[in-house]
């Protein structure tokens, strides 16, 4: 059995403290979503001070190293080679709707690379992490892709794009949705690309894709994917952390997923 290096422990114990601080106001919301105010405001506190919890925590475990943070954005610290990539509440909207399914999500990239993530499913009370060369968990059980080879067996997840997106960002995704869904088992939309990513990572996805997402979604589950065996990559070849938009999947299933999503995200010729 594997256990996390010195920084993936500290990574891991920055995650439940966060989780804590989310579990306690998700019990609030909960509560709020009877009330005519409603839970907004609280929830984009409940996100600032799970960060806080995090930034505290890890600039005192490792004083010197850069953050990215949903937040507060990017602060550069002495430790240029080494860099936190922090999402302190991913799956906002299920935890604004009282769902319980969303994440702390932690990356740590070094020299340009990213070689650890833990992801934090606060509900289920789920730990995943990875580092590179370590694998990927959750507990007690080392992680592996799934192992189905035919679309017609896998079910894939994906994020709709929502409120504010161009129509063409929207038509996009239908053009995607419609390519895709006839030739597969079954899809899912479950709000967390964090947490759709450690499904992937852990076989219950077969694979997953989504366009435009941030740095801070993918980061740490981009490590699990890998670290369990699977292929992560952009959906037009470019940099995944850049455009952040990903596809992942076991071996098999990658192309069978890409080439679809590849071509029908393109924008069809007006004739
Ligand atoms: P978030 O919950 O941290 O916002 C779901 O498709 C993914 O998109 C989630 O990882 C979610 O991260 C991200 N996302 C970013 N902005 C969003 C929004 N306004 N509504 C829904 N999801 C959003
Ligand atoms: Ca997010």
């Amino acid at each position: 059995m594997s256990k996390p290096s010195a920084v993936g422990n500290v990574m891991i114990e920055a995650a439940r403290r966060a989780g804590r601080s989310l579990a306690r106001d998700f019990g609030e919301v909960e509560y709020l979503q009877v009330s005519s105010k409603g839970p907004g405001d609280f929830v984009s506190n409940a996100d600032h001070r799970a960060e806080d919890v995090i930034f505290e925590y890890l600039t005192k475990a490792r004083p010197g190293y850069s953050f990215l943070m949903e937040e507060k954005g990017f602060v550069e610290g002495s430790d240029k080679t080494n860099r936190f990539i922090i999402d302190p509440l991913d799956g906002t909207l299920n935890f604004l709707h009282g769902q319980p399914h969303y994440a702390v999500s932690i990356g740590l990239e070094r020299d340009g690379k990213l070689v650890a993530g833990v992801v934090f499913d606060v509900s289920r009370n789920e730990i995943f992490w990875a580092e590179t060369g370590r694998g990927a968990w959750l507990g007690q059980r080392k992680l592996r892709v799934a192992a189905r080879k035919k679309l017609d067996r896998s079910v894939l997840a994906t994020g709709a794009p929502w409120f504010g997106k161009s129509t063409e960002t929207h038509m996009q995704f239908s053009r995607e949705l419609s390519t895709i869904a006839p030739t597969i088992a079954g899809i899912r939309r479950n709000g967390s690309a964090a947490l759709d990513l450690a499904w992937v990572a852990c076989g219950r996805f077969d694979g997953f894709w989504e366009r435009g997402l941030n740095q801070w979604d993918i980061a740490a589950g981009i490590v699990l994917v890998r670290e369990a065996g699977g292929v992560v990559t952009e959906i037009d070849g470019k940099d995944v952390l850049q455009t952040g938009s990903i596809i992942a999947a076991n071996p098999d299933l990658h192309p069978l997923i890409e080439s679809p999503i590849r071509n029908a995200g393109k924008r069809k010729p007006d004739n």
